[in-house]
C-alpha cells in the first residue's frame, strides 16, 4: 500500500544549499517524487501548516522562521512514506534526538534550525498535502 507525505526543505536548508542533498536521500531511500516546488510561504499558510503548535511559546518564532525565505515543498510517495521520511529526517532536536546519519543529525545544530519538515503520520500527511498542493 502506497502513501503520500509532505516534505519541506525549510529556509535554513535552502539557504545552506542542502536541497540537492535532501532530494538525493529521498531518491536513494526509494521514495518517489510526485510534486516539487520552490515557494515563498505567507503567514496564512504558515499558521495553517503549524496550527497544532499555536499555543506553544515558540510559535511566533516558528512562523517568523518559516516565512523568512523560500522553502522547497515536495510530495513523496511510497510504502509508509511519512514514517520513512521521518526516519531520514531524524528526531526534532538535531543533537539530542536525531539518530546519527539522519539529515538533522548530519547537518543541524539547533532545534529551531533543523532543516526539514516531514508529516508525522498518514493523517497529517493527507491534511498537509491538501494544504500545500490542493490541485494534486
Ligand atoms: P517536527 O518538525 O520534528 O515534527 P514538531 O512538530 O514538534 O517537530 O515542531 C515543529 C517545529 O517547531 C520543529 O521542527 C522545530 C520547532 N520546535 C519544536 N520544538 C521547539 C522548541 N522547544 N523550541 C523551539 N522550536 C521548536
Ligand atoms: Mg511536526
Amino acid at each position: 500500500m502506497s502513501e503520500r507525505s509532505l516534505v519541506l526543505v525549510k529556509p535554513d536548508g535552502v539557504s545552506r544549499g542542502l536541497v540537492g542533498e535532501v532530494i538525493s536521500r529521498i531518491e536513494r531511500k526509494g521514495l518517489k517524487l510526485v510534486a516539487l516546488e520552490l515557494r515563498n510561504v505567507d503567514r496564512s499558510l504558515a499558521e495553517q501548516h503549524y496550527a497544532e503548535h499555536a499555543e506553544r511559546p515558540f510559535f511566533g518564532d516558528l512562523l517568523e522562521f518559516i516565512t523568512s525565505g523560500p522553502v522547497v515543498a515536495l510530495v513523496v510517495e511510497g510504502p509508509r512514506a511519512a514514517a520513512a521520511f521521518r526516519q531520514l529526517a531524524g528526531g526534532t532536536d538535531p543533537v539530542e534526538k536525531a539518530a546519527p546519519g539522519s539529515i538533522r543529525a548530519d547537518f543541524g545544530l539547533e532545534v529551531q534550525f533543523n532543516l526539514v519538515h516531514g508529516s508525522d503520520s498518514p493523517e497529517s500527511a493527507e491534511r498537509e498535502v491538501k494544504l500545500w498542493f490542493p490541485d494534486l
